[in-house]
């Protein structure tokens, strides 16, 4: 009997102190609020992050975050002046999504307005839709009350000529006369087609960068969002993955956040921000939540060149990319409010 009382204690110990040590361990992994954003953005994060000091509500940091890349057209491929179309043209798209009410708003080929985070986040304040594209978006912003102005630049204009001298190379036509690997067009379809096959267009991280940003507040409200001038010498009309949600973002409070940068025409077949929060529900971390997200990506398009970076509602964080050399995203959190940059290698073919 005595022995047995003495097993009983032993074992309440035991149990009591596994979940002890669980409490603890929960305590020490929880570090909200955090703002995490793809690449070396970090202005963007420093303005997330002050809002959120200020009180301000995860929403507002994280449109305070990405216009703040709007403004400073980082990396020129974000905001005005950069990627122009096969016309010259900048147009922009962007996202925001609250992972607790599921709402989201977007815009694809924003035309002259500069703010297209803002404008997204309208179409979630006041509208009942979820995604306004093109002239009629820009309409849309301009009611409420958005300046109307011209996205191009000198150094725009300047891409634009330049590629125009290159016989409008790279470009993004198929099986289409003239041929466009060595002509521009007009373009009329091809009698007979070629291969279905899409070549990599040579994306890199010194040509497309988009700015995706998870923001998640001191008692668990996750946010995240997107913002992009999208792909150099896109066929007029063309909509990236950033403003479609799950592949460009995604939030779930009971999950995190997502955001994915790369190349949209191939990752918005994937999905890849859902998935990763979909497996950060299931309790995977996010380093390898991503890496789930990106490895059918890669598994189907071998050249194909992109990230994801996701943050959980712990505020754990990680990153998995394919094609690139590496990938970076900017942090500040309650765990170091100093903003810092991962630097993560990527995986290759
Ligand atoms: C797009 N995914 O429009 C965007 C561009 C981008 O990192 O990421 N860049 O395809």
């Amino acid at each position: 009997m005595e022995f047995r009382n003495n097993f009983v204690t032993l074992k309440l110990i035991f149990v009591f102190g596994l979940i002890a040590a669980d409490v603890d361990l929960h305590v020490k992994t929880i570090n909200l609020p955090i703002v995490v954003n793809t690449w070396p953005f970090t202005n963007a994060t420093q303005a997330a992050w002050n809002a959120l000091q200020k009180n301000l509500s995860a929403a507002d940091s994280l449109v305070i975050g990405c216009s703040t890349c709007e403004i400073e057209q980082c990396d020129g491929t974000v905001g005005y002046g950069g990627s122009p179309d096969e016309h010259g043209e900048t147009t922009l798209d962007a996202m925001i999504m609250d992972g607790g009410s599921l709402a989201v708003g977007a815009v694809g080929s924003l035309r002259e307005i500069k703010n297209a985070i803002g404008v997204a986040r309208a179409v979630m304040k006041y509208t009942d839709h979820t995604l306004l594209v093109g002239d009629l978006a820009t309409e849309f912003a301009v009611e409420m009350g958005f300046k109307r102005e011209s996205l191009s630049t000198n150094r725009s204009r300047q891409m634009h000529l330049s590629w125009k001298e290159n016989k409008c190379q790279p470009n993004f036509r198929k099986n289409v006369v003239p041929d466009p690997k060595t002509s521009c067009g007009p373009y009329s379809p091809k009698t007979t087609n070629g291969p279905e096959d899409r070549i990599s267009k040579g994306i890199s991280p010194d040509n497309h960068d988009t700015i995706g940003m998870v923001v998640i507040d001191s008692v668990g409200n996750v946010w995240a969002g997107t913002s992009t001038n999208g792909a150099n010498n896109k066929i007029p009309g063309r909509v990236g993955d950033s403003p479609v949600m799950g592949a460009g973002s995604y939030a779930s409070n009971s999950g995190g956040g997502a955001a994915a940068t790369g190349d949209g025409d191939i990752m918005m077949r994937f999905l890849p921000s859902f998935r990763a929060v979909l497996e950060m529900e299931r309790g995977v971390a996010p380093d390898v939540a991503a890496k789930i997200a990106m490895t059918p990506i890669a598994a189907h398009y071998p050249d194909f060149s992109g990230a994801v970076v996701a943050v959980d509602v712990s505020g754990r964080h990680g990153a998995y990319c394919h094609g690139f050399s590496w990938f970076s995203y900017s942090v500040a959190s309650s765990a170091n409010s100093t903003v810092h940059v991962v630097k993560v290698p990527c995986h290759k073919v």
